[in-house]
């Protein structure tokens, strides 16, 4: 067993963090709050491949494997897990979807120009009505002539402010159920097809999340991805891979918390000491080195049974509920060992307390990771 990164690896371990420190970290406290999506950031990692890391490189991706991508995911979400969120959406849910499930047409149409940022994705399966319960949407699309007809809402899109194409799921056997279900590529600007008002959240505020609505909303019968009716499957396998980038996400925010608990423990003084010097401040630096260093091995390994092709949807539902959780608690004792100061904007802690959150919800929460986990464990 090699626990080692390789040297291609490691180098895109350095590059991110270099490019972390001097692009992300100082902007990340003035983008979460002025709740603003750093565009030009993100032209600048798709101008450096970042964009395209998923994307093999005859679509004009780098070709990177799972476990340089996931590596990229945890540096920049040290810096700034906003920035890595728009990149991750970008990488896993868009480029990851056409590269495995588009036609050769749409590879070529539409990965290219993602993968250098010079148009944006998102991907849109939750509705109002329906989260966990993915396949409980109510979106249809209706085939008429050269079109399918989309009818219904999407709502916390990510990326949906400023994205050109969107990965839309829609009922096309509404009796079906979750074998009822297609996808669609439906680009901004097509007619009956409109962006709705930006969420006001409390993290991960240089995202930009939005509602969508279709209404009679004609998209091209060449824009269906994959087959008919098995679009459900695509939505599951692109999260399985997902998860393990949200994952990597949680253990660079619970990494951000916990150097920062280290400074601040050194600089801080009570009762004529060091906060370091106490063991209370001590045992729970130690707790979260341990839980950030398994965090960070389950996800390793979920990326690298990807990339080894083997079986890894346990693997990645246990990285990302793991890694979710431990980020809120390190985030949590970070904050704690800041006392008051933690508590002011100030200080880093307190964004990385609220940027942590979402890793528990989206792409699955905690408990829709826990029954996948069951559901692996316990079938035949
Ligand atoms: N990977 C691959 N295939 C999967 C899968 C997975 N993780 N989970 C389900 N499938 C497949 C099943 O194999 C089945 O395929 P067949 O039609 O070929 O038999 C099909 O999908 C339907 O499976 P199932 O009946 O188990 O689906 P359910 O409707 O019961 O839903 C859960 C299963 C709850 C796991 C699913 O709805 C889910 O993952 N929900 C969370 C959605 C989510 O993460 N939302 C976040 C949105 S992005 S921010």
């Amino acid at each position: 067993m090699d626990f080692s990164l390789t040297p291609e690896q490691e180098l895109f371990r350095k590059s991110a963090r270099e490019f972390a420190l001097k692009e992300l970290e100082p902007i990340a406290t003035e983008i979460d709050r002025e709740h603003r999506v750093p565009l030009e950031i993100l032209k600048k990692l798709g101008e450096l491949g970042y964009l395209g890391m998923t994307v093999p490189e005859e679509y004009g991706g780098i070709g990177a494997d799972m476990l340089s991508y996931v590596v990229v995911m945890e540096e920049l979400s040290r810096s700034c897990a906003s920035t890595s969120t728009a990149f991750s959406v970008q990488n896993s849910l868009c480029n990851t979807l056409l590269v495995e499930f588009g036609n050769e047409a749409q590879k070529r149409k539409y990965l290219p120009d993602l993968a250098a940022g010079k148009r944006f994705g998102a991907f849109a399966l939750t509705e109002p009505e329906s989260g966990s319960d993915a396949a409980g949407m109510k979106t249809t699309a209706v085939a008429k002539g050269d079109y399918f007809i989309l009818n219904g809402s999407k709502r916390f899109i990510t990326s949906a402010g400023f994205a050109d194409i969107f990965l839309v799921f829609a009922l096309t056997d509404p009796a079906a159920g979750n074998r009822g279900v297609s996808c669609f590529i439906v680009e901004r600007g097509t007619p009956g097809f409109t962006v709705g008002k930006e969420e006001d959240k409390l993290g991960i505020r240089g995202t930009s999340t939005c509602e969508l609505f279709f209404e009679d909303c004609k998209v091209p019968k060449e824009n269906l991805v994959g087959e008919l009716n098995r679009g459900f499957k695509v939505a599951m396998v692109t999260l399985n891979s997902g998860r393990i980038a949200i994952a990597a996400q949680a253990v660079g925010i619970a990494q951000a918390a916990l150097d920062e608990a280290i400074k601040y423990s050194k600089e801080r003084k009570a009762f004529g000491k060091f906060l370091s010097e106490f063991q209370a401040i001590q045992f729970m630096l130690a707790d979260m080195k341990a839980k950030v260093e398994a965090a960070r091995l389950l996800t390793y390994k979920a990326a690298w049974k990807k990339d080894h092709k083997l079986d890894y949807i346990m693997d990645s539902s246990i990285a990302k509920l793991y890694a979710a959780e431990i980020a809120s608690e390190v985030t949590d004792q970070a904050l704690q060992i800041h006392g008051g100061y933690g508590y002011i904007r100030d200080y880093k802690v307190e964004r990385l307390y609220r940027d942590a959150r979402i890793t528990r919800i989206y792409e699955g929460t905690s408990e829709i990771q826990k029954l996948i986990i069951a559901r692996e464990l316990l079938k035949e």
